[in-house]
């Protein structure tokens, strides 16, 4: 049995070693870098069951993603591979901590090749949560299209979607993303917005309102994520405010909100109460930001048993 199932696409990414423009570096270091994955990872680290659905190019970049997925216990059966089209790579510029830009080099990817005959229901089935964002329906057509039958399939099932807008302006136009993640939004089960995104898709930057709204929608659970200021959490009947980790000094901020999305469903399927899974997400998105990487930093069982004792002493 699975756990967590996600669909999408996962690259290379490339980091200068040093704080500063791309141009001035001289060497690069590369990574494997995904939303999806690296929640399934993080997932995976706190010993939960994982399985990621996509499409690779049959190349050395794919060899180094399919490589690390598996060293980290993310099960890649339902990985294809495509021997005509690439994977994706992106560039990460760390100008400082709070300055950081993407530069992605993966259209035509082979995960945008992605077609629904890729999914397998029994496969999905099999899973407690699917883990969606709002990056795969914005690489291509066929994504969308997979990302909604995907969606329909774990639907029919009884299998919660999770959802995190993660909204990306580079990959499509406002009007096709808001009209497309408001409708993955009525569909989700727990959503995951920060503030920019509910402004963005809800016409409202107040963590209580866009809660409400998600609710309304018919979402069971809304974490809405305020960053250093922690997180608010809303059910139907209930909601409420929890602080953030403290972090001593933030590194790199890509990956926090993926690190986020792996604590609080830890929780939730260690049977924890909302408020205490909500907690927990707050620790791993915290502290991963310590890290440079998008994933590199996300606690396993122990670390996390340590800094949840750090937090509550
Ligand atoms: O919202 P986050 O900073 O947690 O997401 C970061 C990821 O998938 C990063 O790994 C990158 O590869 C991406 O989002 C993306 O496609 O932008
Ligand atoms: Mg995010």
């Amino acid at each position: 049995r699975m756990d967590v199932i996600g669909i999408g696409e996962t690259m290379v990414s490339l980091t200068p070693d040093k704080y500063g423009l791309i141009r001035q570096t001289s060497s690069f270091e590369p990574r494997v870098a995904g939303t999806e994955t690296n929640t399934l990872i993080g997932l995976s680290r706190l010993g939960h069951n994982t399985g990621f659905i996509s499409r690779l190019g049959e190349d050395e970049l794919g060899a180094m993603v399919l490589k690390e997925l598996r060293g980290e216990n993310v099960d890649t059966k339902l990985i294809d591979l495509d021997p005509y089209h690439q994977t994706g790579l992106f560039l990460k510029e760390i100008i400082n901590e709070s300055d950081v830009h993407v530069y992605y080099y993966r259209q035509h990817s082979a995960a945008s090749q992605m077609t629904r005959e890729l999914l397998d229901e029994s496969y999905i089935s099999s899973a407690s949560y699917l883990f969606i964002t709002g990056i795969t329906p914005a690489i291509s057509e066929s994504c969308k299209q997979t990302i909604f039958t995907a969606i329909n399939m774990a639907k029919n099932n009884g299998v919660k979607i999770v959802f995190d807008p993660n909204i990306r302006k580079k990959l499509w136009s406002e009007s096709e993303a808001r009209q497309t993640l408001i409708e993955i939004l009525k569909l989700s089960d727990i959503i995951l917005p920060g503030i920019s995104e509910g402004q963005f898709l809800l016409d409202s930057n107040d963590p209580e309102e866009i809660g409400k709204k998600c609710v309304d929608l018919g979402a069971e659970l809304v974490v809405v994520k305020l960053g250093e200021n922690g997180a608010y959490y809303c059910t139907s009947d209930h909601g409420d405010y929890v602080p953030s980790f403290p972090v001593k000094q933030v590194r790199d901020p890509v990956g926090a909100g993926d690190a986020f999305a792996a604590g609080l469903l830890s929780g939730l399927i260690d049977e924890l109460s909302i408020e205490k899974a909500v907690e927990r997400a707050c620790i791993t998105g915290g502290y991963a930001t310590t890290y440079v990487g998008d994933y590199e930093g996300f606690p396993d069982k122990s670390r996390l048993e340590r800094l949840t004792n750090l937090s509550t002493s």
